[in-house]
């Protein structure tokens, strides 16, 4: 099969720690999950929410882990080009699924992302990385900013929450070697990093490594509803590795109870295979 990546988007995804890549998913799969998007809030799950504080005011939303209940959600995550792409770019002989998620700013919400990395909000160890995948076409100041290069920083931050605040999670503290600090306050130091961040139309898309960080560079208020779908996925070498309990809210209890251990290689029903080459 051809590729679907080129030597110059590999080499701009691991200088970098995040690669804009033109117009690689057909419009087929943004309607489709856009569909998943509004049978989802329809019929959330049990890990829906809301990031507005004021319920009075427009929401920033988000839910996570439904790829296995809304049919549209498991269709991309199994069918879409995403797992091919990302063995690619990770030079990954096999890519197993971590978790999916989706966010939506309607229009006018004042809410934000707060700059964090994806890393420390997950119980494994290994190499991976995030589609950030707009389903509306959106302006650099509208998505996301990433810090170029923060994922060779060979630093974990603690986890920020999302609800309006961005409160940090857990204290500073070392756990099996691993070092978890606050992470920078990038929005008052905005000179002393390098922002990547793209206009996109619809089907294109930006991947990242799970340690660059990234978040809302700017207060800018979406004038129109803008949503993401974002896919996080694993290369072979990814392993279990339960860590703080900033982390142990549900997923890590259904981890758990689905018999994972800490040094297993993700498979299985919660984190199953997507692409394997040949
Ligand atoms: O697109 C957004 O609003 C936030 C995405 C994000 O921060 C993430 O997927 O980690």
């Amino acid at each position: 099969m051809n590729n679907l990546i080129s030597n110059e988007e590999i080499k701009q995804f691991n200088e970098n720690g995040a690669v804009f890549l033109k117009g690689r998913f057909d419009i087929e799969w943004i309607e489709k999950l856009k569909k998943g998007i509004e049978r989802d809030i329809k019929n959330p799950s049990p890990r829906f929410k809301s990031h507005t504080i004021d319920p009075s005011k427009p929401a920033y939303l988000e839910d996570y882990w439904t790829w296995d209940t809304v049919p549209e959600f498991t269709e991309f995550v199994f069918k879409s080009p995403y797992a091919k792409i990302a063995s690619e770019l990770m030079s990954a002989k096999k890519i197993n699924l971590v978790m999916d998620n989706w966010f939506l700013r309607e229009a006018g919400s004042k809410s934000s992302t707060p700059f964090h990395h994806d890393i420390s909000y997950f119980d494994m160890e290994g190499t991976m990385c995030v589609l950030w995948l707009p389903l509306q076409p959106s302006k650099k100041d509208e998505g996301v900013s990433w810090v170029k290069g923060s994922h060779l920083w060979n630093k974990l931050f603690l986890r920020v929450l999302f609800k309006d605040g961005h409160k940090v999670e857990g204290n500073e503290c070392i756990i099996d070697g691993k070092k978890y600090e606050l992470p920078p306050d990038i929005l008052s130091n905005k000179d002393k990093y390098e922002f990547l961040n793209w206009d996109c139309d619809l089907g294109d898309c930006v991947i990242f490594d799970m340690r660059t960080l990234h978040g809302s560079l700017n207060s800018s208020i979406p004038k129109k509803t803008l949503s993401r779908y974002t896919l996080r996925v694993a290369k072979e070498d990814t392993k279990i590795s339960y860590v703080g309990d900033w982390t142990s809210y549900n997923y890590r209890k259904a981890m758990q109870d689905a018999g994972y251990k800490n040094g297993d290689s993700l498979g299985g029903k919660m984190f199953p295979k997507l692409y394997e080459t040949n």
